[in-house]
């Protein structure tokens, strides 16, 4: 982490990422709109690791440069979200700096036309975050219902419930047009409020819906949204399970009547062992990651896509990605089994092993080869997400609370920060 940190600050401090391999940079919401993501992501990693000076350096930049969101051009309310938003709160909680917190609260009221200007409470895709102006009408459950973390922790910080309700309707306005049988498809219009397709997954685009739920009943204690979850789940575990493999994968089905589509998973399903055995499925938990690693088995890293039926890559990238070792933390955090951490441990390796580049990690563009064919890109996640995971599940941090804590989607911790 010290010498990624290191390599972004020489070559690319405050643009959003990193090129790695060739020590350029790219920017992830808006071409020559830099807002320092790869800093707001990394703050409560570079905490909890103790990196203290690399921390301080990161919200210096903050403060000289990130002076208000007042930027004329389109940003994706639900990157912007999980992302800035988020990684500012963790980092005003790993610091107590109130300008984080000044930020993110500003941040998140350039972001509320997208709900507000909404018939239905579906909030739309983009928000132009000078003029309010929204676009991107039709869109999906994960961009729809990955706010309740991040807006009903600024609610309570400032004392304003608006966000936390503005959340939560919009997961409502939702959960209120599952099926006859309980399933969300994947595509719906804002305006409308009617889907416009037929399939249900528990991956991307409606993965984090599902998370955010059972979150928001972890972080509040709200009983609707735990309600909602359930039902959900039910549903889920009913309809899409499918072990006809002799092993526990999620099948897309059409969400009226359950009907089998295909065999597809993405790589960011297996996030979904962690949220079970969160929320009470272990059994389900441990064989759905079970698969996983059957696919680990096959592939130095995973690749980004697989049909379950053949383990065959159905796309053969890695955008390097924490939903595996994410999964496995979450698990060990739950039951403590070692056998969590030698998960995580090995993908820890394979990492090293296979991402490692001049200036950093970086993502692989075709993992059936050996060794994996690399690409030129470290994505923001990769600082708040797997390389908290991986340190917290060996480092026996005195800095989080191993017993209450909660992370977002996106890894940012958001309790339990000591
Ligand atoms: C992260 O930005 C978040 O975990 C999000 O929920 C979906 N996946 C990416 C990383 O793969």
């Amino acid at each position: 982490m010290r010498r990624s940190w290191q390599f972004y600050v020489e070559f690319a401090f405050g643009h959003d990422q990193i090129r790695p391999v060739s020590g350029g940079f790219t920017e992830f919401f808006v071409a020559g709109h830099p807002v320092g993501l790869t800093i707001v992501e990394a703050l409560d990693t570079l905490y909890v690791m103790g990196l203290d000076d690399e921390l301080a350096q990161g919200v210096q930049w903050i403060e000289q440069n990130l002076g208000d969101f007042d930027i004329d051009a389109s940003f994706q309310v639900f990157e912007t979200n999980i992302r800035m938003v988020g990684g500012l709160l963790s980092g005003y909680h790993a610091t107590g700096n109130q300008r984080l917190l000044d930020l993110a609260h500003e941040l998140a009221d350039r972001l509320l036309p997208a709900f507000t200007s909404s018939p239905t409470g579906i909030p739309y895709r983009f928000v132009n975050l000078r003029t309010g102006a929204v676009t991107g009408k039709v869109t999906f459950p994960a961009e729809i219902g990955t706010y309740i973390a991040e807006f009903g922790d600024l609610s309570g910080l400032v004392a304003d419930p608006k966000y936390y309700d503005i959340a939560k309707a919009a997961m409502k306005a939702t959960y209120d047009r599952r099926s006859d049988i309980g399933l969300l498809a994947d595509n719906i219009d804002v305006e409308t409020g009617k889907w416009t397709s037929r399939r249900a997954t528990i991956g991307p685009p409606s993965d984090s819906f599902y998370e955010y739920l059972f979150d928001g009943f972890d972080l509040f204690g709200d009983r609707d949204l735990k309600t909602w979850y359930d039902v959900l789940t039910a549903a889920i575990l009913e309809h899409q399970s499918d072990t006809s493999t002799g092993h526990l994968w999620f099948q897309n089905v059409d969400f009226r009547n359950g009907r089998p589509l295909d065999t597809r998973q993405s790589e960011l399903a297996s996030f979904y062992a962690g949220l079970l055995g969160q929320s009470g499925h272990p059994t389900q938990a441990r064989a759905y990651h079970d698969s996983w690693k059957l696919v680990h088995d096959r592939y130095p890293l995973l690749p980004e896509g697989i049909d379950y039926s053949t383990l065959a890559a159905t796309r053969r990238g890695n955008q390097l990605r924490p939903e595996y070792v994410d999964s496995a933390f979450i698990l060990w955090l739950t039951d403590r089994t070692d056998l969590w951490r030698q998960r995580g441990l090995e993908h820890y390796q394979h990492m090293k092993q296979y991402n490692r580049v001049r200036y950093g990690y970086t993502i692989a563009t075709d993992v059936t080869t050996t060794p994996p064919a690399l690409g030129d890109f470290c994505p923001g996640y990769w600082w708040s997400e797997q390389m908290k995971y991986y340190f917290l599940m060996f480092a026996n941090s005195d800095r989080f609370d191993y017993a209450n804590n909660y992370l977002s989607t996106e890894g940012n911790v958001l309790r339990g920060l000591l």
